[in-house]
């Protein structure tokens, strides 16, 4: 570790701002993280950062985690990022479907914990597939750098910890329980209640009520489509609803936002490969990306019904997942 965090410092030696860029619709993890980031190059090198994301952030939970932290962070437009100013990418990698720089654009870090890809031009990586969460290596730099994570940035980290790997219950290392327990004393248990009990839109109902009624089961496996989805982080959200459903193994949650059909994905066993199937859903139509047990893409409508391609997508999970063509799916609700 301090090893890495020599060659981080290095990375950025002779850098005064550094622009730190989070995946697309950031989640707590990688919000926290680029939070942290800031944080500690500022408070070592004197290093001033800006953090930015495209996109938006959406659950309730998360819009209560940014409020909040507190920390100013610029939104990006849509198109991909190009800038002349030394960047640091947080909880993704360049190229990949949530990444804000595409495969060529220069990087001087990179800090993730998902599959490593070919980095054509990342100065320092730090990737670590077998981490849970990307605030787990942030509060382990913290640490290494001996700097006290101030209030809100430790409940920030502690949360990204928390949702990433579903409370320490699944893709969570030895080094994740390390970096949550350590965290514990010094964050805002009021705040990470509050945050996690915060209040969602009427449409978060609508979305999932035409979900419940036409989700299906095929033994282990629940597939729902949530019709236009109110906002981007809808079918996450009721993915992870679903996936309290007893006997399920895997969630499958769609949804159309913004010209664009959204996918969920689930699995309960940390064997399970989500990752796979959501690129197997996407197919070359679109971009999808994530870990085991949790995954996410996007296609693309190109004018298509989304009810239609919402049909199309179900049949290639089911394929995927080996269900035979023959199986009609229970209802979950009559
Ligand atoms: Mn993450």
């Amino acid at each position: 570790m301090p090893k890495r965090w020599e060659q981080l410092q290095e990375a950025v030696s002779g850098a005064e701002r550094i622009q730190i860029l989070l995946h697309d619709d950031p989640d707590p993890d990688a919000l926290a993280s680029g939070a942290a980031l800031r944080f500690l190059l500022q408070e070592t090198l004197g290093i001033e950062g800006q953090v930015a994301y495209r996109g938006v952030v959406s659950r309730a939970e998360n819009r209560a985690l940014v409020d909040y932290l507190d920390e100013p962070m610029e939104n990006l437009p849509p198109h991909p990022v190009r800038t002349d100013r030394p960047v640091a990418l947080i909880d993704t990698q360049p190229g990949t479907g949530n990444s804000p720089i595409p495969a060529d654009h220069p990087a001087c870090i990179v800090i993730d914990h998902h599959g490593e890809r070919e980095l054509e031009r990342v100065t320092f990586a730090d990737i670590r597939p077998w981490i849970g969460a990307s605030s787990t290596i942030l509060t382990q730099y913290l640490r290494t750098a001996e700097l006290l994570p101030p209030t809100r940035l430790a409940t920030a980290l502690f949360y990204g910890i928390k949702t990433d790997t579903r409370a320490l219950s699944r893709d969570t290392s030895a080094a994740d329980v390390a970096a949550y327990f350590y965290l514990l004393p010094f964050i805002d248990v009021d705040a990470v209640v509050e945050i996690e009990n915060a209040q969602v839109p009427a449409v978060y109902f609508h979305n999932l009520s035409i979900a419940m009624k036409g989700a299906r089961v095929y033994d282990d496996i629940i597939f729902a489509y949530v019709g236009k989805a109110g906002y981007p982080d809808l079918t996450a959200e009721i993915a992870d609803l679903f996936l309290r459903l007893e006997g399920v193994e895997w969630v499958i949650c769609v949804g159309a936002y913004d010209g664009a059909m959204y996918i969920s994905l689930r699995a309960r066993n940390d064997e399970a490969d989500a990752e796979e199937l959501a690129k197997k859903m996407v197919g070359d139509e679109g971009s999808a990306g994530g870990r085991n047990t949790l995954a996410g893409g996007q296609v693309p409508l190109d004018g298509r019904d989304p009810g239609e391609l919402a049909a199309l997508l179900e049949k290639r999970a089911l394929a995927h997942l080996q269900v035979p063509e023959d199986v009609e799916g229970e209802p979950l609700v009559p």
